[in-house]
């Protein structure tokens, strides 16, 4: 069973490997005949390229949608390579972990809020900065291929997320759904480090 699983899983990363390296080029004589229009043309290509690329990916995790839309919404996506999209999650991530840090220090500033919330959403504070940090450091983690640092560190974010939730047991009103939107984008990120590992272990086995 594990067998066929990781041989449909490898036909998948092949066709991610594909779509990752072909030239722009052939992608675009088969929609040649379909549009005259050359600009429009390029452009329809590329995103046609990193769209093929993100279903793949976002097949791969629990929130199928949010994860094609969150990465589409990044026009540098639209022509992106797997380590391309890795980077943009990535820095998605990082991104949410700082505005959710931001918001954190509303909360702290904001003389109505309940003395017993101030104290979780400090300890939030703390957790959310680490995160940013965490995601920040895995970016260049990623652009040096340091895949194991990136998987260790972005579990770490997720962590940190799921203390703050501990801290402010009781009131999950303060972030509603903050920590969970943020451990999505954290999973689409660790997806496509996953797939980037296992590309680059067939990649140097087809080298040896
Ligand atoms: C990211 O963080 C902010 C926190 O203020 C939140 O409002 C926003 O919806 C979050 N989600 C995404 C996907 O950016
Ligand atoms: C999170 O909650 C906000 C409002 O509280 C909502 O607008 C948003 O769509 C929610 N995000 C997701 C991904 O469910
Ligand atoms: C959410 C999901 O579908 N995860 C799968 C991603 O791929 C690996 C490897 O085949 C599976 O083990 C996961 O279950």
């Amino acid at each position: 069973m594990e067998y066929y699983v990781n041989t449909f899983f490898l036909l998948s990363l092949l066709t991610i490997l594909f779509l990752s390296h072909s030239p722009q080029s052939a992608i675009a004589t088969t929609e040649e005949g379909n549009n005259n229009n050359n600009i429009n043309n390029k452009q329809k290509t590329g995103h046609h390229r990193g769209a093929k690329l993100i279903s793949k990916v976002c097949q791969n995790v629990t929130q199928k949608a949010f994860c094609s839309s969150m990465l589409l919404s990044d026009p540098n996506t639209h022509n992106a390579n797997l380590r391309g999209l890795g980077l943009i999650a990535l820095k998605q991530a990082a991104t949410n972990a700082s505005d959710i840090s931001e918001f954190i220090k509303t909360k702290l500033n904001d003389p109505n809020v309940d003395p017993e919330v101030q104290d979780g959403a400090s300890d939030c504070l703390e957790f959310y900065i680490d995160a940013a940090e965490q995601l920040e450091d895995s970016v260049s983690a990623q652009i040096s291929k340091a895949y194991k640092d990136v998987e260790t560190w972005v579990n770490v974010a997720v962590s940190d997320s799921k203390s703050c939730d501990v801290a402010l047991t009781g009131y999950d009103s303060v972030l509603g759904n903050k920590s969970q939107v943020f451990r999505w984008l954290c999973e689409t990120a660790l997806t496509i480090n996953k797939m980037l590992v296992i590309m680059a272990n067939f990649l140097s086995l087809r080298r040896v």
